[in-house]
């Protein structure tokens, strides 16, 4: 059985997200916590109570919805101090969850490896160190459900000095991860592969085109951040290149920094790519917002200034009629429209790739004599051959491949190939 939320959403700055934007988010990330949203409470004027952040009104309106519809509990589109989620859930007799809270349950349910569930882990503790303060209630809270899930909430019983010894311990341990990924990166540098990364809004089909692309297997969802852990598999591109690509963990609006800080070792592997490709569900009515969303997390990261495609993704569907007001986003990237789901695009998009990423191959011209045809196959294999006639004297071969194939073509050959006929 889905718990039972009411959604509580407040104005937030101009300039920031419409109301219903954010009502619309927080339902969508609601689901994917597994929660059932039965009734929306909506402050459109910007006036906060400091105690409750919701006027008395709302609040009364709020308990109402809880009592007629049985909810669970009441999910709120942003943020709350500890002293306001306190009084909210004394007035309103039921569980009351911030969206970093939210947010912070999904990844505990969808962190899969070690550094995934150490990074998860530290984010929570994160969150609860200054919640702890006279939240005695609060923390011997028993039973389950969205923002009790995952290991926050086993550290009940400690206290603030055991929960900052163990957020060290937690970063010394992301520390040494972070060290382990660093050995891998300088592994793929030796085997001398682009690194190509998926980055977007969280549920724009980065994980479907990773498997439309790679073959992979990655998890595909219609729930926001289905990826938490970054996988990362060879590229094929057109004449035989080929590449790293990366899936890995979605952005959304938003984001505490404190999170963000705690998933910076998945993240080290955005910054360190070559290209970016920037996944936008051009069907999603919120794709403005959510592109500007992204922008701002690429520069957060310092990752903005990394080469980019803008891949505009879900073109099977027709799309969104208002794409909300594009923020500040760039507007000089190369772009492709594709469908992940159907194939359409894909070869496109490969090509603008293969184009986007340093030549790493060498052009070469031999005259390799009869009986040298396994090295032809190699270059087949691993290079691309451009030319190849039969002469008398041998095999003529004009190719593009690595330095080390094309020292071998260069030894074996009799001289330099025939000039290729214009
Ligand atoms: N119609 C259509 N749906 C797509 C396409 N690409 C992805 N989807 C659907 O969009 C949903 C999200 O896809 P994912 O690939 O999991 O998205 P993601 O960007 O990896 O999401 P997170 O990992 O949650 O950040 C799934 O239900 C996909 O089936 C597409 O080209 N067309
Ligand atoms: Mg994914």
């Amino acid at each position: 059985m889905p718990e039972r939320a009411v959604l509580a959403c407040i104005a937030g700055p101009p300039g920031g997200w419409a109301i219903e934007d954010e009502l619309a988010e927080l339902e969508e990330l609601a689901r994917s916590a597994g929660a059932e949203p039965v009734a929306a409470v909506l402050q459109r004027h910007r006036h906060y109570e400091p105690a409750t952040l919701f006027t008395r009104g709302k609040v009364e309106e709020l308990a109402a919805a809880v009592r007629a519809e049985v909810a669970d509990l009441v999910l709120v589109g942003c943020d709350l101090s500890p002293r306001q989620q306190l009084h909210l859930e004394e007035a309103l007799g039921c569980r009351v969850i911030d969206r970093t809270r939210l947010i912070l349950d999904i990844f505990a349910c969808r962190a899969k490896s070690r550094e995934g569930k150490l990074q998860v882990e530290l984010a929570q503790l994160c969150y609860l160190l200054p919640r702890l303060v006279g939240l005695g209630r609060e923390l011997s809270r028993t039973g389950g459900g969205i923002g009790t899930r995952g290991p926050g909430e086993t550290k009940l019983e400690t206290d603030r000095r055991k929960v900052r010894a163990r957020i060290a311990a937690l970063r010394r341990q992301l520390a040494e991860v972070a060290a382990t990924r660093q050995v891998q990166r300088t592994g793929r540098r030796r085997v001398g592969l682009p690194l190509v990364a998926l980055v977007g809004y969280t549920n724009a089909g980065k994980s479907t085109l990773h498997r439309a692309l790679c073959g992979s297997d990655v998890l595909v969802a219609d729930q926001m951040f289905a990826t938490l852990d970054p996988t990362t598999r060879v590229l094929p591109l057109p004449a035989n290149r080929r590449a790293l690509l990366t899936d890995t963990v979605g952005f959304v609006h938003d984001l505490p920094s404190d999170l963000v800080a705690a998933f910076s070792a998945t993240l080290e592997e955005v910054r360190s790519a070559d290209l970016l490709l920037e996944v936008v569900d051009q069907s999603h009515p919120r794709q403005g917002e959510q592109r500007a969303a992204v922008e701002a997390q690429l520069r957060h990261l310092g990752a903005a200034g990394i080469p980019r495609i803008l891949v505009w993704n879900k073109c099977d569907l027709p799309p969104a009629e208002d794409a909300g007001p594009v923020g500040a986003v760039r507007t000089d990237l190369a772009q492709v429209r594709i469908s992940a789901r159907t194939g359409q695009g894909l070869e496109e998009l490969r090509a603008l790739i293969a184009a986007h990423l340093p030549e790493d191959r060498v052009e070469v011209r031999a005259l390799l004599p009869y009986g040298a045809e396994s090295l032809v196959h190699a270059v087949r294999r691993n290079g691309h051959v451009e030319e190849l006639t039969y002469h008398e004297a041998g095999i003529a071969l004009v190719a593009r491949c690595s330095p080390a194939l094309a020292h071998r073509l260069r030894a074996a050959s009799l001289a330099e190939a025939p000039a290729p006929r214009a």
